[in-house]
């Protein structure tokens, strides 16, 4: 059972699969067209999701979509930064700050983040060193082949889950030599990010087989464009998809699910949880 030490003494508790609801501080976000760009409206949306059963907010100001065109470092800090402190004078809730840059990791975490999300597994410049710097941050550690902008051009592995593996592998070990304890580690293998169809549905099948790293495990799958691909789906009609893949991804081990829809991801988590801890009320 994992549990993981958060800012000011708090813990997140991993006993049963948690919900990462998703708020996007992006104007070219694919899944939602942009809405929830304005500040304030990403606070309602952040506040909304808490009452829906989310029990971290990822907040994030840069596309990762394939294709997505780079943000400016000024840029990144005006879409995150306001929300992240408005969220703050509201509520103590556990937020996640989605960056791969080490500057918005660290004036999201003085601002009142409480772990990082980072899709790059902290290598670009600085970020180690950031994370080192805050050790009562946890962070997600996600594989990704290539880059968002190139990624899903011609993703190729020998072998998928050794590969993802070795991978995680080698970025704890970085994370070991700068003092980044493997306690405030979560895994992430990344669906969509540098895979094929053809390997995010292996990896979907083969999700248990993280389990061998001894981490919390965290997955993302919502609304991504394997379901498209698949179903020939458009990106709003993909909640069923999104829900059955979630729940494969909690029976093989995932303790960490990254959502939009919270209140049917919840309703799903909650069946989930009554048939393996049983009913409370
Ligand atoms: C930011 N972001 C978009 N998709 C993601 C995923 O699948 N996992 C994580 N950790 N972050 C993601």
């Amino acid at each position: 059972m994992f549990q993981l030490s958060l800012p000011r003494g708090r813990t997140l508790d991993l006993q049963s699969p948690q919900i990462m609801g998703i708020v996007n501080a992006t104007p070219d976000s694919f899944s939602d067209g942009g809405k929830f760009y304005k500040n304030d409206s990403a606070v309602i949306q952040a506040l909304d999701l808490l009452e829906q059963g989310a029990s971290v907010l990822d907040i994030g100001g840069e596309s990762t979509r394939p294709g997505a065109t780079d943000v400016s470092l000024n840029e990144e800090l005006d879409r995150v930064i306001p929300v992240i402190e408005a969220i703050r004078t509201q509520s103590d809730c556990v937020i996640s700050i989605d960056t791969s840059k080490a500057e918005v990791m660290k004036q999201a975490i003085h601002a009142g983040a409480d772990i990082i999300n980072d899709v790059r597994a902290l290598q670009e410049e600085g970020c180690l060193e950031v994370a080192a710097e805050f050790s009562d941050v946890p962070i997600c550690l996600m594989h990704m082949q290539g880059q968002p902008r190139t990624m899903q051009a011609a993703p190729k592995y020998d072998h998928l889950i050794n590969e993802i593996i070795s991978f995680f592998e080698t970025r704890i070990a970085a994370c070991e030599k700068l003092g980044i304890a493997r306690t405030r580690l979560i895994l992430d293998p990344g669906f969509g990010f540098g895979k094929s169809l053809q390997h995010n549905f292996e990896l979907l099948g083969k999700f248990n087989q993280f389990s061998e790293l001894n981490m919390p495990l965290l997955a993302g799958l919502s609304r991504k464009s394997m379901f498209g691909n698949l179903l020939n789906r458009d990106t709003n009609e993909r909640l069923a998809a999104s829900l059955g893949g979630a729940l494969l991804c909690a029976q093989k081990g995932a303790h960490i699910i990254r959502v939009h829809d919270v209140r049917e991801m919840s309703d799903v988590l909650q069946v989930w949880a009554a048939a393996n801890h049983g009913v409370t009320k």
